[in-house]
């Protein structure tokens, strides 16, 4: 018989930032939720990506003077990176940009216009008529104007595609209110409220004011907008209407769509929707879990933000206590649909008690005194005694009390279920005392009977931990003389597995104890000097707004930088590339017969400002079209605080061609 399938789906991001603990969350739970359905024998597909279209990101590509695609190839790397590094699991991994999407995607739009349920219209926005820009009212600036060049806008209207909803209200409706697809169930009443009955409105869905989007296949001057593109990809990258794949058959529809409270009423009104206008079946849950916050030192929850230099990196807790250390942490301290509250004393507090003094004080002292008394093996003489059923009775009902919450998406209690094993296995050492035990001879036969009872305790905690803290568990198998094959989840509901003649093996401390002082003022330290870092940026700042650095792009060995090739140039010639505020158009002596550099400095430098100016360039970077004019590599600049930036001049008159390393 086919094996039962798994689909399970993180939401794709938008790569318009570094990711952060926050992404994390989503990612991690999803993994932990597909390593255990794999370990409970599940078929599996995990999907995560990226969404990469749309007008913020040809935005950030322009001011870098990079094209899109190759802005979003930067930062998906980082992605990926940070995935490795977190031990994800995916099964695929789903880019916007995929040939394969954009195909599915121009034929669900063209569907659902040919049904009737797309139609063309008239889209009213806030319009900046210098920047050719519409904006939404939550985009505009502190004084309600244009965020990018703070001038005042005006309402205009532009031709636009509109999604039909009001078709699928009462089902979305019944949907949500019952039927356990939302999770927790207790946000449906405020969507049915906010949005169902005041009417559903008709939703934008394609916008001619800019280019990075997937084109409408009838009207091309139209590219799609974010949600048709975005919320398709779950179908998409199971091969629904492309050739790329062939399992939408297997896998659709979805188990489990994993998102944060801030695109829940997406995922559960206008997600449902497109599914009941394509006659598709609805996935099965959304589980929707709420923010991870920052707790600042006096006790006041704030947004992660990159601006307040509060942001929590990922590689750097990764690094100081261990990556399954922060899977657990993260996983552990926030409930299904609540916030939780990141601080570093939280964390350090949660190491110590449950993995440093609880999961990993139990493993050690286990094997410690099976080393100590039995020289690592254990004789066949047994002897049963008090408190052991009690011990058994808790390991042997554990496996069904954590599938409970794992089919239920509640990873914080399902890890609670575990410990509540660690601490009867803690508490039967306090009750049997085998350190008496081991000084009597007599009670050699009982000794061993205790400390095969708790080697099979730890056995089933680290197999049922294994998905949540991947890395850490084979090594707890190796010090406690199990196998892989001891460690399945089939054994997981059984006691008595491990031979009884089982050897241990004693190694490296599993989860050190921290300094809590000492880690404190540190990480605090860390935390000051970014936040220092923000402010005084925004002091420096004229027009107010919020900086930070960016932060560091991952490690290279030099020689990836060498592949890089910089030289100095001079500009002969400058001049605005038309239909640009952004980009200027560079004839440079580059001291190979010269070349034109496209870069998006307009804003900052009037040609007059660098003709006859030496600068440097990237001289061996692929040629790209922006605005259709051919740049051949590109100009450094550095960031400045306010969000300009500054060309980078040698301090010398180098001769052109210069080579700089
Ligand atoms: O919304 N705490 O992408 P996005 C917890 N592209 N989770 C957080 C978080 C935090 N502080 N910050 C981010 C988009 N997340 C769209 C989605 S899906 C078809 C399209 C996680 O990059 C959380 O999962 O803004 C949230 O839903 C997601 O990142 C938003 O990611």
């Amino acid at each position: 018989m086919d094996k039962k399938t798994f689909y399970i789906t993180t939401p794709i991001y938008y790569p318009s930032g570094d990711p952060h603990i926050g992404h994390c969350y989503t990612t991690v739970a999803c993994d932990s939720i597909a390593r255990y359905k794999r370990m409970q024998g599940y078929d599996v597909m995990f999907l995560t990506g990226t969404d990469e279209h749309g007008q913020k990101i040809e935005e950030k590509a322009k001011e870098q003077g990079v094209t899109p695609q190759q802005y979003v190839d930067g930062i998906v790397a980082i992605f990926k990176k940070l995935w490795s590094y977190m031990n994800i699991s995916y099964d695929r991994y789903i880019r916007t940009t995929d040939d394969y999407h954009i195909e599915s995607v121009q034929k669900i739009f063209k569907a659902l216009y040919d049904k009737g349920y797309i139609y063309k219209g008239k889209y009213t926005g806030k319009y900046c008529t210098p920047c050719e820009s519409f904006w939404t009212e939550s985009q505009l600036d502190e004084n309600g104007c244009c965020p990018e060049c703070h001038r005042p806008v005006v309402e205009a209207e532009e031709e636009a595609y509109f999604f039909k909803m009001s078709p699928f209200a009462d089902r979305i409706e019944k949907l949500l209110l019952e039927t356990d697809y939302l999770r927790p169930k207790y946000r449906a009443q405020e969507l049915v409220n906010n949005f169902i009955k005041p009417g559903l409105e008709d939703l934008c869905v394609s916008r001619t004011s800019f280019s990075w989007g997937i084109p409408v296949t009838f009207d091309e001057k139209h590219v799609v907008y974010v949600w048709i593109d975005a919320l398709s990809n779950y179908i998409t990258a199971l091969g629904y209407e492309n050739g790329a794949y062939g399992d939408f058959e297997k896998y659709w529809p979805a188990d489990v769509h994993m998102v944060a409270k801030d695109i829940m009423r997406f995922h559960a009104i206008i997600w449902p929707a497109m599914l009941m206008a394509l006659d598709i079946p609805l996935p099965k849950h959304l589980a929707v879990h709420g923010w991870i916050t920052f707790l600042n030192k006096k006790g006041e929850e704030q947004k992660m933000s990159k601006s307040l230099g509060n942001v929590v990196d990922p590689f750097m807790l990764g690094e100081r206590y261990g990556v399954d250390t922060i899977r657990y942490h993260i996983l552990r301290e926030m409930a299904l649909g609540a916030d939780s509250a990141f601080s570093n004393e939280i964390m350090i507090n949660r190491i110590n008690s449950d993995l440093a003094n609880g999961f990993g004080n139990l493993v050690s002292r286990t094997v410690a005194m099976a080393d100590k008394y039995f020289g690592g093996t254990l004789p066949a003489e047994r002897e049963e005694g008090e408190f052991d059923q009690s011990l058994i009775d808790t390991v042997l009902s554990v496996r069904d009390r954590v599938n409970a919450c794992i089919d239920e998406t509640r990873l914080k209690n399902a890890l609670e279920e575990i410990f509540t094993v660690v601490d009867r296995a803690n508490k039967y050492i306090d009750e049997t005392e085998p350190w008496k035990l081991g000084k009597d001879e007599s009670k050699k036969a009982r000794l061993a009977s205790v400390l095969y009872n708790l080697l099979e305790a730890i056995r089933v905690i680290s197999t049922l931990l294994s998905p949540f803290m991947p890395s850490t568990m084979p090594k707890v198998w190796e010090q406690i003389g199990a196998t892989e094959s001891d460690a399945t989840y089939e054994n997981a509901g059984k006691f008595g597995v491990l031979p009884e003649n089982v050897t241990v093996h004693k190694g490296e401390i599993l989860f050190p104890r921290i300094d809590i002082d000492k880690e404190i003022e540190e990480l605090n330290a860390i935390i000051e000097k970014n936040m220092a870092k923000a402010k005084a940026h925004l002091s420096e700042s004229e027009k107010g707004e919020e900086f930070a650095p960016a932060e560091l792009a991952p490690e290279i060995g030099i020689e990836d930088f060498a592949k890089a090739d910089l030289r100095v140039a001079l500009v002969k010639e400058c001049e605005k590339v038309k239909k640009s505020k952004k980009l200027l158009c560079l004839q440079l002596d580059d001291g190979f017969g010269g070349r034109q550099v496209v870069s998006g400095i307009a804003e900052w430098y009037k040609p007059e400002d660098l003709i006859g100016k030496k600068i440097i360039i990237v001289a061996n970077l692929k040629p790209a079209k922006l605005c259709g004019v051919e740049s051949q590599g590109m100009i450094l600049a550095a960031d400045t605080p306010d969000g300009g930036a500054s060309v980078v001049f040698p301090d010398q008159d180098l001769p052109c061609g210069s080579k700089i390393r």
